[in-house]
């Protein structure tokens, strides 16, 4: 009986800090409504208006103000530095893939958005607005998309239709295993259908990075004081 009070003890415990572990910390978020953040190198992407994409989003993130375009094959680079001790790190933003985005195969099709923390991999797939026979791999998640093939600026008429995209909602952006106090992070539609900025491009918005931390070792040690105190109480009680 003793031994099951014990068992359960210890399981509360795995599960409070569990639960203290699993709070996300924010350490970069911007709308890129003001001047760019100091943080971003934009390699050639520039800040400009939503156009069309005004007001598409989930709850509160939605597309507003100014978003960063990017023309295909330019890179856009986030560092972070002085990150608090963590295991994992997730990121998010509003996507508007803008104009004859072509999916995947050979040129003019080939435009890959690819994500890469500290030099790996963590997303890439393929987005294709040109024409509906286009093969686009990205299968969004549910809540993902958020616009498909219709036009909202930029480049306009057949070839130039729109989507937008919330990919904060996709779990492979989300809890992906880092601990160094720096990242790099980066995003590049690549591949061989890169065309100029009049005829495809894409933009982010609401980028935000999150951290899970490691629990202060302060707080763990008084948690788990704390719950050694309840648990002796209680077996003393238990055993008068
Ligand atoms: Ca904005
Ligand atoms: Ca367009
Ligand atoms: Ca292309």
């Amino acid at each position: 009986m003793q031994f099951k009070g014990v068992r359960q003890w210890a399981a509360g415990v795995a599960l409070l800090l569990g639960a203290v572990q699993a709070q996300a910390l924010t350490v970069f978020s911007t709308d890129f409504d003001g001047p760019l953040a100091s943080q971003i190198d934009p390699g050639a992407a520039t800040l400009t208006g939503v156009q069309g994409f005004a007001g598409l989003g989930n709850g509160g993130n939605v597309f507003g103000g100014q978003f960063l375009r990017s023309a295909t094959g330019n890179t856009v680079t986030l560092t972070l530095s002085g990150l608090p001790a963590h295991t994992e790190l997730s990121l998010g933003f509003l996507m508007a893939a803008i104009d004859s985005l072509d999916g995947t195969g050979s040129f003019p099709q080939g435009d890959f958005l690819n994500i890469t923390v500290d030099g790996t991999s963590v997303f890439r797939e393929s987005f294709a607005n040109a024409l509906e026979s286009q093969m686009q791999s990205y299968v969004p998640p549910a809540g993902s998309e958020l616009l498909r093939r219709q036009e909202r600026g930029f480049g306009v008429g057949f070839y130039y239709l729109d989507s937008a995209y919330d990919l904060s909602v996709d779990t492979r952006l989300q809890g992906i295993a880092h601990t160094a106090s720096t990242a790099t992070i980066t995003f590049q539609i690549e591949g061989p259908g890169i065309q100029p900025l009049d005829d495809e491009s894409w933009a982010m918005d609401n980028l935000s990075v999150s951290v899970t931390p490691v629990p202060e070792p302060s707080a763990a040690v008084l948690l788990i004081g704390g719950l050694a105190a309840v648990a002796a109480a209680g077996l003393r009680r238990r055993t008068r």
